[in-house]
């Protein structure tokens, strides 16, 4: 089908009902916290879409969100490679290699010169020009600044991609930075967590699609529909934590019996993600529905917050004692997780300031 193909016709073609799309419409809606009256503006807005060109470039990262990306189930990456979206150069997914691939990404650059939407996951490192991570012969550094270029809008996918993740945890060797220490000049979406959850990521493309804005973001630059509230505020075993209800280690009677997981070092109080209600998996289960706390990946520096098995109270310091004095008395926490959070949130901002000047 040409190029001038609408998604409408694509779907047709696919034999893709007018039900099962507007069916997808409204679950799409109804992630992004849309009104319902949104399905029918998504549903319109899609089907008259040409396909997106999205060029993805992945980085300094373990694949991970590649790996999510791939579990996502509305709608599947098959659906959002054939119907909605163009990808036309991605590290993992493309058949193509060495010369061939890199033309592609230039050939999409050119035919679709401030259209295309560049999908990054992975930090980029820059200590010694970049040296520690290239691609093609390039690093990693004049990869982005060359696709971004002409690019519409940028999505950081995955905590490292989005404010540095695991590479840049102390002590980073590589002078890994986050996506938006170097791109200052374009729209710019954070779809942290490590990896993310996929209906974060192909909801907030379908979003850009439909409406051709990002969504409204957070102060972290993150989709509010997915990162506006913590895992805590979500999460079925909060009412034993309002209770003091808390299991001591991972076989005691409490874990037994699904008691709060806080003193186990569940870091949900101060983690803005999804998972509370999307969850994974086509909404199986999600880590602390398995037993296990919330490690708060999608926040920055979560590998440095002082351990993963240790309560705020001791990983946070003095802030996190005072939210632990409350929490032992199962009060406080809406107020006092933000606060935390937003204390957690100030002091990443800083670091971030004192790290550039030592990278
Ligand atoms: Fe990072 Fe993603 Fe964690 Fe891994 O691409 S967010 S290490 S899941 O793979 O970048």
């Amino acid at each position: 089908m040409s190029d001038d193909a609408t998604l409408g016709d694509m779907l047709a073609k696919r034999g893709v009902s007018r039900r099962a799309f507007l069916k997808y419409a409204a679950y799409t809606a109804s992630i992004m916290a849309l009104p319902a009256t949104s399905t029918k503006v998504i549903a319109q807005a899609l089907a008259k879409a040409r396909r997106q060109s999205v060029i993805w470039l992945s980085f300094q990262e373990c694949t991970g969100c590649t790996e999510s990306l791939t579990r996502s189930f509305s709608p599947t990456l098959e659906d959002l490679i054939f119907d909605f979206i163009s990808l036309d150069y991605h590290h993992t997914l493309q058949a193509v290699s060495g010369d061939a691939a890199e033309n592609a990404r230039h050939t999409a650059m050119a035919e679709n010169k401030g259209k295309y939407i560049v999908v990054v996951d992975g930090s980029v490192p820059i200590k010694d020009d970049g040296i520690y991570s290239t691609i093609a012969g390039m690093t990693n550094l004049d990869m982005l600044n060359e696709t971004v270029k002409d690019a519409f809008a940028v999505v950081s996918v995955g905590t490292c991609a989005a404010f540095g993740g695991i590479p840049r945890a102390k002590p980073n060797p590589t002078g890994a930075v986050a996506i938006s220490e170097i791109i200052k000049d374009k729209p710019l979406i954070n779809i942290s967590g490590c990896p993310p959850i996929p209906e974060a990521i192909t909801g907030t493309l379908s979003y850009v699609l439909s409406f051709g804005k990002i969504p409204e973001l957070d102060h972290l630059g993150r989709p509010k529909a997915f990162f506006g509230e913590t895992i805590h505020d979500r999460c079925y075993r909060r009412p034993f934590y309002e209770r003091g209800m808390f299991a001591k280690s991972f076989d005691d009677e409490g874990a037994r019996n699904g008691w709060c997981l806080y003193e186990l070092g569940c870091k949900g109080p101060v983690a803005y993600n999804t998972c509370a209600t999307l969850k994974w998996n086509g909404g199986t289960s999600f880590p602390i529905q398995s037993g296990h706390g919330c490690l708060g990946c999608s926040e920055p520096d979560f590998w440095d917050m002082g351990g993963f098995y240790k309560p705020l109270s001791t990983s946070l310091g003095s802030v996190g004692t005072a939210a632990a004095a409350a929490a032992a008395a199962g009060a406080i926490v809406g107020a006092g997780s933000a606060m935390l959070a937003r204390r957690h949130q100030e002091n990443y901002l800083k670091d971030l300031a004192d790290k550039d000047e030592e990278i």
